[in-house]
């Protein structure tokens, strides 16, 4: 915990009693929200955790996953003692040992690879906590030291960052409250009812001051449900929604000539390759009708100010990158970006003056550049990488729940020959094929400062409470084993403030006068930008405009202009495949769970119930499948078990399975990844989750 500074103090909260200490923190889970939190401490314990009401997009609510903060801390399955492996690989049985023991000898198992080929040992980490002391700090900077395989962190939003990177140069856009002045909100790829509820909050202030909801997404979510249109096209079609919208702008005159002209580059070649998307077209590829198209349309140009709200949900397919390019163009043509309620916010995580490379310190890496794994291949490299992959450690992170083709992920991490370290707060589906299992604290047992992708603040996370049992930070544990390893590089040795002012440059304008102090004292900082940032261009991009023309694409070999690709399992691409599998499969988070967090916390597990997917009374019929069967769900990768649900809410040709349960803890002990695929996307190197053909039965 920082020294010198002191976050000032919190008198009280709802809730609290005289002689309770009431202590400031930050949510550190993979959500655009990332909430300030007030915890409620009595007697050492946490008793409450609650949303901070004076901080701007949380206004002093959580979700329900974590208002159960308390419940998962506490939880009787918390690891709290090292523990070395006994049974077979996967049983997950294991022996306490002390920390001396254990890093002692992961010391020296690293050590003895690294001396042979660093290459060889792989870290695994991803937004288990998005926090720059506990997420990639002190982890990053010893397997850099180490030499050790470069792991891609690419399975959530990388598509889509890269999308906007050459579109916008970077994730960037709007203040997310400023929607509450927009008059008409596209919801696109999103069900922000389920992963991002302070939005909602927004959207529906927005709604009761009168602006337009419209939801754009195959199925009919419960945001789908309360905006005012939904439009549910195929999975994989958001390109071709888009290319048709600038059709029908350009065809009837809607462009800010003005704007286009001051702030794009490449317009006249973007009418042209829009120029090919009709209404009837568009509406043939999508699955929905000509009048979606065009009503769509028409709202989009005549109602302002006009924001979209993407997010990740479109860049799950092979088209991903090109799909969220293209809707990022559509702001720039109607000159949106005008107003401070118009544009369009995906990510944004660059509106920080974040200084990854010191971060991570790179200059730590050896001469010659390890290789690099893509963490979405976790499957086939473990199971074919050469050199081989001896050692993985595992952090922030369950892959073998999460990544895709789960019988490779499983049957690599099975691997007798491979040596698996994983620091963990549960015992998790990854945990149970661990050499070593090393207990974790949690965001209330450790300091760190995290930035959103959902809006412009930095907050700090104040350590509420002691850590239980054994449990040690991340940080803390990696600064331990570098000790233990020989290393002597002060920078292995940092500390937790030390890292999280070298995670951005606090000294810049947008951060204001002593960024890093008011930060700690106040609980959080704002980023300094403009209300309209891209009312007069200044982009980030080479050209300073919105490049609906990339020369940068042209260079790397790729098309300058966005594009429909459509997804590699649909009959456009694969029409055999789509023969035998004639079901697209998307698989999105489930409303009480995050990720495969918190599915063991026996509440949240109790309302989610079981392992669900969604089909089409139509499609069920052809299938003799009835509401409350228990299916199964299969490809050539593998298959799982749901519980039927039929119903409307789910288009024809589409299945829809909520992620992300532990394999153990459903029937036949697989979940959705079961069938998903490795292949990437065509620029970001991302997952393709939701470009996925299945086949369902009744199960036997
Ligand atoms: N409760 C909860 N909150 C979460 C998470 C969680 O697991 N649970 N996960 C967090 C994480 S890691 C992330 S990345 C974010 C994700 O945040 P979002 O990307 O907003 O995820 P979802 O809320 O599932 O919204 C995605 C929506 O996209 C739809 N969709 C699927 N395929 C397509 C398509 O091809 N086109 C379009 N237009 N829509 C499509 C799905 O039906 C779904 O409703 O949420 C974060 N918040
Ligand atoms: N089929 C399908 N698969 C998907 C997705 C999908 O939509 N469909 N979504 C994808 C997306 S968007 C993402 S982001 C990934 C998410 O994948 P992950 O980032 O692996 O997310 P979680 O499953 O939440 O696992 C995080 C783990 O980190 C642990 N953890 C939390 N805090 C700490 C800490 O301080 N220290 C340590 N040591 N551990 C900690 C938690 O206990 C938890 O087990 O999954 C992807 N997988
Ligand atoms: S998961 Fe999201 S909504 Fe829930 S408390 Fe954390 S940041 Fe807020
Ligand atoms: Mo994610």
């Amino acid at each position: 915990m920082s020294a010198a500074i002191e976050a000032s103090p919190v008198t009280s909260d709802a809730g609290s009693e005289p002689g309770d200490t009431v202590v400031r923190g930050a949510c550190p889970h993979d959500c655009p929200d990332t909430c300030a939190l007030l915890v409620t401490v009595r007697k050492g314990r946490a008793i409450r955790v609650a949303g901070h009401p004076d901080h701007g997009s949380t206004a002093g609510v959580l979700c329900t996953k974590v208002s159960r903060y308390p419940e998962r801390t506490y939880s009787p399955d918390r690891l709290l003692t090292p523990m070395r492996r006994v049974g077979k690989k996967g049983e997950g049985r294991f022996e306490q040992v002390s920390w001396d023991e254990a890093l002692d000898d992961i010391a020296a198992r690293l050590k003895s690879i690294a001396a042979r080929d660093p290459q060889r040992i792989l870290p695994y980490s991803y937004a288990g906590t998005m926090g720059w002391v506990q997420g990639e700090g002190m982890g990053s900077r010893l397997f850099h030291k180490m030499g050790a395989s470069l792991l891609d962190r690419t399975i959530c939003s990388s598509p889509g960052m890269t999308g906007l990177q050459y579109t916008l140069g970077g994730s960037v856009g709007m203040d997310v409250e400023q929607f509450v002045n927009s008059r008409l909100i596209l919801i696109w790829g999103s069900n922000p009812i389920t992963s991002s509820v302070h939005f909602w909050a927004i959207a529906q202030e927005a709604k009761r001051r009168g602006a337009k909801l419209i939801a754009i997404d195959p199925h009919r979510t419960d945001t789908a449900l309360k905006c005012h249109e939904h439009i549910a096209l195929m999975p994989g079609t958001d390109a071709a929604l888009a290319l048709g919208l600038m059709h029908l702008l350009i065809a009837e005159g809607r462009i800010d000539q003005d704007y286009v002209a001051r702030h794009t580059v490449g317009f006249e070649a973007l009418a042209e390759r829009a120029s090919a998307w009709t209404p009837a077209r568009t509406a043939s590829v999508c699955g929905i009708s000509e009048d979606q198209v065009r009503s769509l349309a028409h709202d989009y140009a005549t109602i302002r100010p006009a924001a979209i709200r993407l997010n990740y949900g479109m860049q799950r397919v092979y088209g991903a990158a090109n799909a969220v390019r293209a809707v990022a163009c559509l702001p720039a043509l109607i000159g949106a970006w005008r107003d401070p309620a118009g544009g369009l916010l995906l990510s944004s995580s660059h509106m920080v003056p974040a200084t990854p490379a010191r971060h991570v310190r790179t200059e730590l890496l050896p001469g010659a550049r390890p290789r690099t794994i893509n963490m979405v291949e976790i499957g086939d490299a473990l199971l074919a990488a050469d050199p081989p992959i001896e050692a993985v450690v595992v952090y922030n992170s369950n892959p073998v729940a999460v990544a895709p083709e789960s019988d490779k992920v499983i049957r690599g991490f099975a691997r007798e020959d491979l040596f698996t370290v994983v620091l963990e707060h549960f015992q998790t589906d990854t945990a149970d094929y661990a050499d070593y299992l090393l207990p974790a604290t949690t965001q209330l047992e450790h300091f760190d400062v995290h930035k959103a992708y959902g809006h412009w603040y930095v907050l700090a996370n104040q350590p509420a409470i002691e850590p239980l049992g054994q449990a040690r930070s991340n940080s803390d544990v990696f600064r331990d084993l570098a000790r233990r390893m020989g290393y002597t590089d002060p920078l292995l040795q940092a500390s937790d403030e030390a890292i999280a002012r070298d995670a951005m440059d606090w000294s810049s304008p947008l951060a204001g006068p002593e960024a890093y102090e008011r930060m700690i004292r106040e609980g959080w900082i704002k980023m300094r930008h403009a209300d309209a940032p891209y009312a007069e261009g200044s982009f980030p991009t080479p050209s300073g405009k919105c490049e609906f023309y990339s020369e940068r694409l042209k260079r790397e070999g790729h098309d300058p202009l966005p594009d429909w690709l459509p997804n590699r399992e649909s009959r456009h691409a694969d029409p055999a495949l789509a023969a035998r599998y004639p079901l697209a499969m998307i698989s999105p988070p489930a409303r009480h769970f995050l990720n495969s967090s918190f599915v063991n916390v026996a509440s949240l597990q109790a309302t989610e119930r079981e392992q669900r997917c969604e089909i089409h009374p139509d499609d069920a019929a052809a299938r003799g499948i009835a509401d409350g069967d228990q299916v199964r769900v299969f490809n050539d990768r593998g298959s799982f078990l749901a519980r039927a649900r039929v119903s409307d809410r789910t288009r024809r040709d589409l299945v829809v399975a909520w992620g992300l349960w532990w394999h153990k803890l459903v029937p036949g002990a697989r979940n959705v990844n079961a069938v998903t695929g490795q292949a990437l996307t065509d620029l970001g190197r991302g997952p393709t989750f939701y470009d996925c053909l299945v086949e369902v039965e009744k199960a036997a």
